[in-house]
């Protein structure tokens, strides 16, 4: 199942698990607080699974391909893992669904505190749009992820700092209410 932890502040291996000692966990409640859902579904038959398809019929997520993070594979690799792992946001949620393998995906809490959610095979996980994030492999150096979009699919992302566009506001708003 997802996991997920506040990070301790090490500069040493991203792909490491960076926990904190005594290890801090965060719930998936929590997680929903900030605006990040979660789902358990069955990877091996993601090309028949009713599940997904409800997912994707009620949400929109019209647009999917899938990306497999590997040296060999990925175009650009080093170059693309640094970009996935400068602290940024999107105009969009950003809607990921691992294949096969594992990763990380850090967001920020409320305070600004890094919370680290592991994601494995059969984990969806969504960000909300405007939320600040980054991703990396772990130390498997390996994952096949679904990409999932509400039609055409738009990748550009926004380092930090970021906090003029209006959806930043909304980001605030939201986890002051949930809180
Ligand atoms: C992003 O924008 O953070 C990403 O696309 C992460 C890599 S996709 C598994
Ligand atoms: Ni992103």
């Amino acid at each position: 199942a997802l996991e997920a932890w506040y990070m301790d502040s090490s500069d040493e291996d991203q792909r490491k698990p960076h926990r904190l000692r005594p290890h801090q966990p965060v719930s998936l409640d929590e997680l929903k607080k900030l605006g990040v859902f979660h789902w358990r579904l069955d990877a091996d038959h993601f090309d028949s699974d009713p599940e997904l398809r409800k997912i994707r019929e009620e949400r929109g997520y019209s647009y999917m391909d899938i990306i497999t993070i590997q040296k060999d594979t990925l175009p650009n690799y080093e170059e693309k893992l640094k970009m996935f792992y400068e602290e940024h946001l999107h105009l969009d949620d950003e809607i990921r669904y691992i294949l096969d393998g594992q990763a990380y995906f850090d967001v920020r809490d409320k305070e600004d505190r890094w919370i680290r959610i592991s994601m494995s095979k059969g984990d969806l996980i969504t960000l909300p749009a405007g939320i600040y994030h980054r991703f990396t492999l772990d130390e498997t150096n390996y994952t096949k992820a679904m990409r999932l979009f509400v039609g055409e699919p738009v990748w550009k992302a926004y380092n930090r700092p970021a906090d003029d566009f209006e959806i930043r506001q909304k980001v605030q708003r939201t986890v002051q209410d949930r809180a």
